[in-house]
Parts: structure tokens; C-alpha cells; sequence
């Protein structure tokens, strides 16, 4: 698939297509693949004015195109979503710097074509998974679920993705494995905070993260391809990334191209960074606080306007109850 960039500066308002003209454009986009589709919503700054089809090409200034995906949209839901634009734009993504607002204006050239995620390990099945493969092998559906950053700010986002459970049932596990260790990708020429120590918050890249299986295999941990509807912003993780809602948001991790099933428990990013800061189970826990802040409650980034936000009480497990045996007899305060 061939990425068509074109300039910022060169567009009008006459260059967002309406929706009819769009839709009927769709068909013909999921037949080229996903790519290559702008956003449909002006929200995002850096998409509000690139329109669905954009054959313009450039060498500055590239826009990263999200395409609308198919998918099983979710109940009606009483939480207050975040605004796209600012679950966006107000983002960790180390490899892109470590500022909020770094991975919205240096993720734009980020290349996803092609792409390959491999499952590996402790399998009877190993699994090769391309790009179109992530969003065509299994049914999407929206979930709306809270994301509780570890810094004590929170989001309520609409994922599209499917349960990571349905990946590891395919590659057909070992009853060995006991872990699941995921890896981002590891490309210094796309991710400027690879490079070096001081751009990338002193991580020793590749991102990786980890799960207990049964924490794999619980059906609220999901593999995102996407977000809004549409197929995931660069700055968000594109292609493909992980979500588990009940833990803080590090373990979160975004652009995996490996998982390996495997009997040990594997070393995870921010743990290796400051071991007494970050555990390798990482649920959230208003009672265990981190070294330097409470966790008791978060500044929920909110949508009435667009700096809004309100303080709320932060609950166990992210509100998420259902995820508590998984932890029965265990002591939090020492597995945090
Ligand atoms: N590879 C990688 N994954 C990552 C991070 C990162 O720096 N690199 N940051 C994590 C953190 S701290 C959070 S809070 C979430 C943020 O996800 P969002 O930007 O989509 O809200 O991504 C997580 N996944
Ligand atoms: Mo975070």
C-alpha cells in the first residue's frame, strides 16, 4: 500500500468530502486495504483538514491517515467520552519524545505498510500476522473502557479491537506457557525517542510489557486497532495495541510487533526503569500509592470543552470488579 502525503498548508475547506461522496468511496477503500483514507471527523487537529481521499503527495509535512473501520458497535454507555482531539493529542508514547504533545507532531510519517505481528513461544501454532490480517481475521467490536494513567489523569475512550484471548486461542498455547510478553517495535529512523537515551526518557527500547496468562485470557484485555470508529492514530498505537483496562496505563502497550507465550515472567519497561515505582502487575489501586503521589483519585480528562477535566475518586482495579479473583489471596501492597 502506498502512503499519499500531502501538504498542510495546501488545503481548503473545499477538501473535506462530504460524508455521501465518502461513504461511497469506502467500498472502494476496503478493496485497496485501509490505508490511505484520511479521518472522516475534523476533530483532530492534524487531520481537521485533510479530506477522505487525498492523492496529493509530499515530501514535508506528512498527515497520518486514519480510515473508518467496520465493527460491532457497543451498548449505550453513561460515561463522558474524552473528546477525540484530546485523547489524540495528549499522549505517552515515549518513542516519539517523551512531552504530551510530542507523538501528535512526530508520529505523522509513521509507516504501518507493512506491517507484521508475530506470535510466538511457547505455541503449537505460531501466528504471522500482516496489517491487513489485524483488522479482517477476527470480528471488531467498540469497547468504551476508562484508561487510568499511572500520573493520575484518566480518559474514557471508544476502542475498536477484538479480545487478545481470540489471538492466543489461535496460536494454541503450550500448557507451559504462563506469561505473555509483548514487544513494540524497535525502528530509530521512524521513532526519534529510540535514538537515544535523553530523547526517549532513558528506556532501554524496545517497549515491552507483560501479562500473567490468565490476565491475557481475560476477556476485558483487548488488542485496539482502533479508536473514534476509525483505525488507530499513529500517536495512539497504530496498528495495533494493547488495552487492559483495569491496570494502569503503561501496560498499555502500543505498536506490538511480537507476543511470546512464555513459562517466566517477563521484564516489563517501566518496572526495569524504577522497579520500586512500577510492578509488573500495575492494577490499579487507590490504597497503594505511588513513592512520589497518591493514586487515590485522578483528574478525568473530560468532554465539556475542551480543557475540561474533573477530579474523581480513583476506584480498585479502574472500576473494573470482575478482574478481582484473578488476584484472590494475593497481597497487593507487594505484587503493585
Ligand atoms: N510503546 C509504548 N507504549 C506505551 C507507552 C509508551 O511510551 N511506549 N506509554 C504508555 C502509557 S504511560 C500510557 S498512559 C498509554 C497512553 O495511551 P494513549 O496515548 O493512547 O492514551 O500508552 C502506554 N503504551
Ligand atoms: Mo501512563
Amino acid at each position: 500500500m502506498i502512503f499519499k502525503f500531502r501538504k498542510k498548508h495546501d488545503l481548503t475547506e473545499s477538501d473535506v468530502t462530504d460524508e455521501k461522496v465518502y461513504l461511497q468511496r469506502r467500498e472502494i477503500l476496503k478493496k485497496l486495504g485501509y490505508i490511505g483514507a484520511g479521518s472522516l471527523l475534523a476533530g483532530n487537529a492534524f487531520n481537521a483538514n485533510a479530506g477522505p481521499f487525498d492523492w496529493f503527495s509530499s515530501d514535508d509535512d506528512p498527515v497520518f491517515k486514519t480510515s473508518p473501520l467496520s465493527f460491532k458497535k457497543s451498548g449505550p454507555d453513561s460515561q463522558i467520552l474524552t473528546p477525540e482531539e484530546r485523547a489524540t493529542s495528549y499522549n505517552n508514547f515515549y518513542e516519539f519524545g517523551t512531552g504530551k504533545g510530542d507523538p501528535v507532531k512526530r508520529a505523522q510519517g509513521f509507516k504501518v505498510d507493512p506491517w507484521s505481528l508475530t506470535v510466538d513461544g511457547l505455541v503449537n501454532k505460531p501466528q504471522k500476522l500482516n496489517l491487513e490480517d489485524l483488522y479482517s481475521r477476527f470480528d471488531l467490536e467498540e469497547r468504551i473502557y476508562r484508561l487510568r494513567c499511572v500520573e493520575a489523569w484518566s480518559m474514557v475512550i471508544p476502542w475498536v479491537g477484538f479480545s487478545l484471548a481470540e489471538l492466543i486461542k489461535q496460536a494454541d498455547p503450550l500448557s507451559s506457557a504462563k506469561y505473555v510478553a509483548f514487544q513494540t517495535l524497535y525502528d530509530p529512523k521512524q521513532m526519534p525517542g529510540q535514538r537515544s537515551r535523553f530523547t526517549g526518557g532513558g528506556v532501554d527500547y524496545p517497549y515491552v510489557e507483560g501479562l500473567r496468562i490468565d490476565e491475557a485470557m481475560q476477556q476485558l484485555s483487548l488488542l485496539s486497532v482502533g479508536m473514534y470508529g476509525k483505525t488507530l492514530p499513529a500517536q495512539n498505537g497504530a496498528p495495533i495495541r494493547l488495552v487492559v483496562p483495569w491496570k494502569y496505563g503503561f501496560k498499555s502497550i502500543k505498536s506490538i510487533v511480537k507476543i511470546t507465550l512464555t513459562d517466566k515472567e517477563p521484564p516489563t519497561t517501566w518496572n526495569i526503569l524504577a522497579p520500586n515505582e512500577y510492578g509488573f502487575y500495575a492494577n490499579v489501586n487507590p490504597k497503594v500509592d505511588h513513592p512520589r503521589w497518591s493514586q487515590a483519585r485522578e483528574r478525568r480528562i473530560t468532554g465539556g470543552g475542551l480543557l475540561a477535566q474533573d477530579r474523581i475518586d480513583t476506584l480498585p482495579f479502574n472500576g473494573y470488579d470482575e478482574v478481582a479473583p484473578l488476584y484472590a489471596g494475593m497481597n497487593l501492597r507487594k505484587y503493585y
